[in-house]
């Protein structure tokens, strides 16, 4: 277990005017190792202890079906009267669509799936509404399917991952077990501590990565760019395999946040010209069809090459997977269940169909 912090205030208004990474800035901490960075005045924060062996958990599955629970108790409730039994006709059609539209999927995805469940019905020569829940499953299952895409981070070394998102998401909370999650695989880890905007968000993290042997990266200035930069080629010195770069939150809707960000995106490409290889964005589950606009204007702000969706625990909004898969495809990376360590796992659509319905 490991918390990060809890603060959601919006960062300032002023956006680092520079495209040249920030070198004026006051070390927070003594390198504890040998070779320096490649910015002298950044911290390096050395590995200090290994977290000590977890108590058994439940499996993975266990833990994806309690966190669904919330949804698939609003869409079991509402389809388990609608598979009870009976025959199929319109009227059973259009509670379909209601519990649908309930549960979060959206309009443009309902519309598909029951327009693919009456295929499936007539092509199967289904007349039982008992036979329904199979035909929706499989539905279902192929729109969200193309959203499973796995990371890969081979052939490229570091592997730059950088993170966005509006303020609480859980772009801090998911680095730390995503670098928990790779560190697992054998992989070394460097974390970009690079939400600058707040003091503590930058404590946390250190603390976090001596707790866990994990170097990271950090300013006291506040240029978000210049750590991301200091961060890769720190990463490179030592042959890193993956860096976890953490941006401030900000609103799609706070323009000037929204630039600021872009000039990380350039900025790390100026120490890596391939990097990030990997912008993620993280999605509140609990913001519902709200996501889809995230996800349009970070898309269109970043270039998105992935998402992640955390805090489906703590939401009936689970069908959300369902309205991103139709109205803006982005592959979905990782999703979280729940605040523990291992509560973020890759995304697998037959798992999540799955833990919904059964
Ligand atoms: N229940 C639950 N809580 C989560 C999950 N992921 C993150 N959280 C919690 O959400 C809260 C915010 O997480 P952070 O990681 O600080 O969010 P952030 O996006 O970094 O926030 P800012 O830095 O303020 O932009 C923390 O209390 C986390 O523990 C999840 O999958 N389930
Ligand atoms: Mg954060």
């Amino acid at each position: 277990m490991f918390s990060f912090f809890k603060k959601k205030s919006a960062p300032p208004a002023t956006p680092a005017s520079s495209e040249t990474p920030a070198t004026n800035t006051t070390a927070i901490a003594e390198p504890h190792i040998a070779d320096a960075p490649s910015t002298p005045e950044t911290a390096v924060i050395a590995p200090v202890v290994a977290e000590a062996v977890p108590p058994k958990k439940p499996s993975w599955t266990e833990r994806l079906k309690a966190g669904l629970s919330k949804t698939r108790d609003k869409l079991g409730k509402s389809l388990a009267g609608l598979f009870g039994g009976g025959k199929i006709d319109e009227d059973l059609y259009d509670e379909l669509e209601t519990v649908l539209l309930t549960a979060d999927m959206g309009v443009d995805a309902t519309l598909h799936l029951l327009k693919d469940v009456r295929e499936r019905v007539s092509l199967r020569g289904l007349k039982d509404a008992a036979e329904l829940k199979g035909a929706l499953k499989d539905s279902l299952n192929d729109l969200i399917g193309p959203l499973e895409q796995p990371l890969d981070i081979a052939g490229r070394k570091p592997y730059v991952i950088m993170m966005a998102g509006v303020n609480g998401a859980g772009k801090t909370t998911s680095i730390g077990k995503l670098a928990k999650y790779f560190q697992s695989q054998g992989k070394s880890v460097l974390l970009a501590a690079g939400d600058t905007f707040r003091a503590a968000a930058r404590e946390q993290l250190i603390a976090w990565g001596e707790r866990n042997n994990v170097t990271v990266i950090a300013q006291q200035s506040g240029d978000s760019a210049a750590v991301c930069f200091d961060a890769i080629k720190a990463a490179q010195a030592r042959g890193i395999d993956i860096v976890l770069a953490d941006t401030a939150g900000r609103l799609p809707t706070q323009l000037h946040l929204m630039e600021e960000i872009k000039k990380v995106k350039r900025v790390i490409q100026k120490a890596l010209p391939e990097a990030p290889h990997e912008v993620m964005l993280v999605l509140d589950a609990n913001i519902g069809q709200n996501a889809i606009n995230q996800v349009k204007v970070f898309d269109e702000a970043l270039g998105l090459t992935g998402l992640i969706l955390t805090k489906l625990d703590g939401t009936a909004k689970g069908g959300v997977i369902a309205a991103i898969a139709k109205q803006n495809p982005v592959p979905l990376r990782f999703v979280g269940v729940g605040e523990s360590i291992d509560d973020l796992r890759p995304f697998n659509a037959r798992d999540y169909v799955d833990a919904l319905f059964d």
